[in-house]
């Protein structure tokens, strides 16, 4: 089994915390996406639809979505889930990352990708043409305030999104919110309870 990676990149982060987490090491390599590497003709051969993460197995299974490479190497190495401790736990999380994952890091990327030379064509991850439409920038900085402020209402008074301690949900929140900074989006200061929770989960990654 491998993991093909870029560390710096949100989704493969969000895989990388929660292995670090866990405590879970596997066979890696990195593909820069910087350097447009997902494009090269062997990660194409890999994994058409040239996005990362990608969690390839030795007979050419290959798991292409980062939800999907948490579930499978939290169910299969041991220690306490980052999945939850209950059915209703377990769906709780799916349902965080699900909902952090559309309103989150999509609207971030809606910013990133539609303007800028960078993602000229390339809009959306993968091998089709997709121009950027400039007007979504705005749009997508109009979800991330959105976000920021329904978020804070959500921490505000618990230190975990499901249970009583760290689960997928948090990892993930905690990844969307430092992905933010790469289109210049600070956490306001009318969301303090975020900003407590976000420096709170940056000193436990020690990061
Ligand atoms: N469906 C994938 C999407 C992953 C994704 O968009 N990954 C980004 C890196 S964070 C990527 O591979 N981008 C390639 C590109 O920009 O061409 C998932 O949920 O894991």
């Amino acid at each position: 089994m491998k993991l093909y990676t870029y560390a710096l990149a949100p989704n493969p982060r969000r895989v990388g915390l929660m292995m670090k987490y866990k405590g879970i090491e596997l066979e890696t390599q990195e593909i820069d996406l910087a350097a447009k590497e997902q494009f090269s003709p062997e990660f194409s051969a890999v994994n058409p639809r040239l996005t990362l993460p990608s969690l390839v197995f030795d007979n050419g299974t290959i798991i292409s979505d980062t939800i999907a490479i948490c579930l499978y190497l939290d169910e299969v190495y041991p220690g306490a889930s980052v999945f939850g401790q209950s059915s209703l736990e377990r769906a709780q999380v799916i349902g965080w990352c699900h909902r952090i994952f559309f309103e989150g890091f999509s609207a971030v990327a809606e910013v990133l990708r539609n303007k800028g030379d960078a993602f000229k064509d390339s809009a959306l991850p993968g091998p089709l043409k997709i121009p950027q439409i400039v007007e979504l920038v705005e749009r997508g900085n109009l979800r991330i305030s959105a976000f920021f402020e329904a978020m804070n209402d959500e921490v505000s008074n618990r230190s975990y999104l499901v249970g009583d301690s760290l689960t997928q949900a948090d990892i993930d929140l905690y990844v969307v919110l430092g992905f933010c900074g790469w289109v210049r989006r600070k956490i306001p200061e009318n969301c303090p309870e975020l900003q407590g929770w976000y420096d709170a989960k940056k000193a436990f990654f020690g990061e």
